[in-house]
């Protein structure tokens, strides 16, 4: 029996993915950059055994069937595939932060996944290439391979690191504002935007703009300049979504009460800027002498449950096989 136990980071995206330029390859139809972020991660088991007659999949100790599952299977398939082997798999995987709300569990899990999986098998595959089985089946998980800030460009088969974390500190504090999983996923909302909304093409249009604007400023270290293309790019996104029918909205009334606490400390002399994902939940980007009295804000806005202070976060790594848990 093989195995491997990889840690994968989370990331948020400052310039958004919401499209896609070909559905079965999983391409982006936009170019995204992110931020990893340090304090929320996924840390997966993978051991190969040839007792097993199916894949098995334990997600926060609970055993998973369904979509989840065989999305889990199918990344499997692929590192089956290249390492020519039918053995199927026990994958063990558990994240330290509420799975699929919109804090990207499925950018940490896949990265973690390919990576594990990937070495478990016996590959000894390049970042790039793991960050391409990962963007096979969640695009932004392909960023989560990498640390601090990273690039997937429209078309992209895998992403590229862009900024070391040293070189701009920043500070991200997720605001945690409803847990469980969100009414409409990702890849159905994408497909419905693409469907049905008028400003989908506007999106398309646009995005590229915003994006070089953000990549400019994170390179450069200007931070206003870097803020406000982010809520461009959020904003954007979130509108072409409100626009399908029926309208995608991930924003609650308390999104919009923390969007409005961001402005409110703006108007006070503090550059903080906010993101939103698919889900309810308000990232907010700050220079780190910030960061505690933008999370002390924030904790005050009634509904936010708990705010998460980050900074960039590592690349994806493989942990010792010493470490390997004996509960299985
Ligand atoms: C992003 N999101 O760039 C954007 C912003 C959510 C909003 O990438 O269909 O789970 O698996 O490729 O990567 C979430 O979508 O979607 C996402 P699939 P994924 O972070």
């Amino acid at each position: 029996m093989s195995q491997a136990i990889a840690i994968a980071h989370s990331n948020i995206a400052l310039a958004k993915y919401w499209g896609k330029a070909n559905v079965e390859q999983n391409l982006t139809a936009v170019p995204s950059l992110s931020m990893t972020l340090d304090a929320l991660s996924t840390r997966t088991e993978v051991y190969f055994d040839p007792a097993l007659s199916e894949d098995e999949l334990q997600l926060d100790g609970k055993q998973q069937s369904g979509r989840t599952k065989l999305r889990v299977s199918q990344l499997l398939d692929r590192i089956r595939a290249k390492a020519d082997t039918v053995c199927r798999a026990r994958v063990i995987s558990s994240n330290n932060f509420p799975t699929a709300a919109g804090l990207a569990s499925s950018a940490s899990g896949f990265a973690a996944l390919a990576m594990a999986a990937s070495s478990a098998a016996g590959l000894r595959l390049s970042s790039a290439e793991i960050s391409s089985l990962s963007r096979a089946s969640s695009a932004s998980a392909a960023r989560s391979v990498f640390g601090a800030y990273v690039a997937l460009n429209a078309r992209a088969l895998s992403a590229e690191p862009v900024l070391n974390p040293d070189e701009f500190p920043l500070a991200m504090l997720v605001a945690v504002t409803a847990k469980g999983p969100k009414k409409v996923g990702s890849t159905e909302g994408m497909t419905r935007t693409a469907q049905t909304s008028p400003y989908y093409q506007a999106w398309l249009d646009r995005a590229p703009a915003v994006y070089d604007r953000i990549r400019v400023a994170l390179l450069e270290k200007q931070f206003e300049a870097l803020g406000e293309a982010v809520e461009e790019s959020a904003m954007m996104m979130h509108a072409s979504m409100l626009a399908a029918k029926p309208a995608i909205r991930y924003f609650r009334d308390v999104t919009i009460a923390a969007m409005q606490r961001v402005e409110d400390l703006r108007d006070q002399g503090i550059p903080a800027y906010y993101t939103m994902d698919a889900g309810p939940h308000v990232k907010v980007l700050t220079l780190p002498e910030h960061a505690e009295v933008v999370e002390r804000e924030l904790r005050s806005v009634a509904q936010i449950q708990d705010v998460i202070s980050c900074r960039p976060g590592p690349a994806a790594y493989l942990i010792g096989d010493a470490k390997v848990s004996e509960a299985k």
